[in-house]
């Protein structure tokens, strides 16, 4: 039995819910888990006796401009480190949680091995700017393990900063216990979608990388050869020029925003394609998330995309910004039944051959040994 802290963004995002599934996971592998997150992670929906929640609390002093949350976070990783008697420190993303794990173990007194796990948006978005650069070079020069959830992110972060020392790749994965094909027309007629009708399904935090219009454009294109409806799941700074844009093109009716949510499994259950167009993706769990329900996507060839989607067989890959072609391959797939069928079982096979919970979290552990048996 390992003790095994966990730290990740408790929020709604693919990180927070790897980290979250990981936890649960080593608990009923017999590992005692302790979460030190700003609040309970949303995924953490059952109790266990071997997982245990520390709230980073933060004081409100005068004379802070801002609440120093990263050394919170520290202070509060060194206390649960000597008290619990932690093996293995695994943070999900470098900044900051890898740079208040390194303060943690400087300041505790009790030996902790530290795990990174690299999410994408670190190294893409924060690695541009050069303090930053510095910084998250620092956290992965300096953790006992670093992992990536692609390839194409471990070889994109170790030539963006430089990095010499070996990045393991170990894929994300999905719980089988929820997310699987089930048939759910009573969620259709509850959004008013008729049976015959296709539904495709986008979700994401609608940042600008995950190009929203391409998204509508695509549906439009779609629209206008089969009969379908979009839902966009989920919420974000895009979310009011998507909405323009559908106006735009007189598509309201077919356009479903149902903001974020936590049963997506079941919006994906009713889906027949699912299309993520970002430019930037260092891996896509929700590519994974509908293929384990049965549902073929739609993906650019893009970051760690095409290591999930195996192109013509679970779904097709297209270039940034090639709507005409994602709509031709969308029209071919939701009008050709036995091809739907085809790319619908093999994405579940490809689910379980290359994603599976249980060989993924194998993995995680292997890691953590082999750490704990080095000096
Ligand atoms: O995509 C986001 O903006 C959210 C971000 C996160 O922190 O959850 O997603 C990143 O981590 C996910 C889990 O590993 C990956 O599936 C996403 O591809 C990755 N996002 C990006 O690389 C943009």
């Amino acid at each position: 039995m390992k003790k095994i802290g966990i730290t990740c963004y408790p929020s709604v995002g693919g990180s927070g819910v790897i980290a979250t599934e990981l936890g649960m996971l080593l608990a009923e592998r017999g590992n005692e888990v302790h979460f030190i997150t700003s609040s309970l992670p949303f995924r953490l929906n059952h109790i266990h006796p071997r997982i245990f929640f520390h709230e980073v609390e933060l004081s409100h002093y005068p004379v802070f401009q801002y609440p120093p949350y990263d050394l919170a976070l520290a202070a509060k990783m060194a206390e649960v480190i000597n008290r619990e008697k932690l093996d293995i420190l695994h943070v999900h993303y470098a900044m900051p949680h890898a740079i208040s794990a390194l303060l943690a173990r400087d300041i505790a007194d009790h030996k902790v091995k530290i795990v990174t796990t690299l999410h994408g948006t670190d190294i893409t978005v924060l690695a541009i700017d050069d303090i930053f650069k510095n910084m998250i070079t620092h956290a992965i020069h300096q953790s006992d393990a670093v992992t990536a959830v692609s390839n194409h992110l471990a070889a994109h972060t170790k030539q963006m900063l430089n990095v010499k020392q070996n990045i393991h790749v170990i894929y994300n994965f999905v719980n089988e216990q929820e997310y699987y094909p089930k048939p759910l027309l009573s969620i259709k007629e509850q959004y008013g979608i008729k049976p015959t009708e296709k539904v495709i399904a986008h979700i994401s935090n609608f940042r600008k990388v995950k190009r929203l219009p391409d998204i509508i454009r695509t549906f439009d294109l779609i629209h206008k050869q089969t009969d379908s409806k979009l839902l966009l799941i989920g919420d974000g700074p895009e979310c009011g020029t998507a909405m323009e844009l559908v106006q735009d093109l007189g598509i309201e009716q077919n356009v479903l925003f149902l903001g974020k949510q936590k049963n997506v499994n079941d919006l994906l259950r009713i889906s027949d394609l699912k299309l993520l167009l970002s430019e930037k993706e260092s891996f896509g769990l929700v590519l994974l998330e509908a293929m384990a329900c049965g549902v073929p996507c739609i993906g650019t060839n893009v970051g760690g995309i095409p290591e999930v989607i195996d192109h013509e067989k679970t779904g097709f890959l297209v270039d940034l910004a090639a709507i005409e072609q994602a709509a031709s391959y969308a029209i071919q797939l939701l009008t050709d039944r036995e091809l739907w069928k085809s790319f619908s079982n093999h994405a579940i096979k490809r689910v379980k051959d290359h994603f599976h919970s249980t060989h993924i979290v194998e993995q995680y552990e292997q890691l953590y040994d082999q750490l704990l048996s080095t000096p």
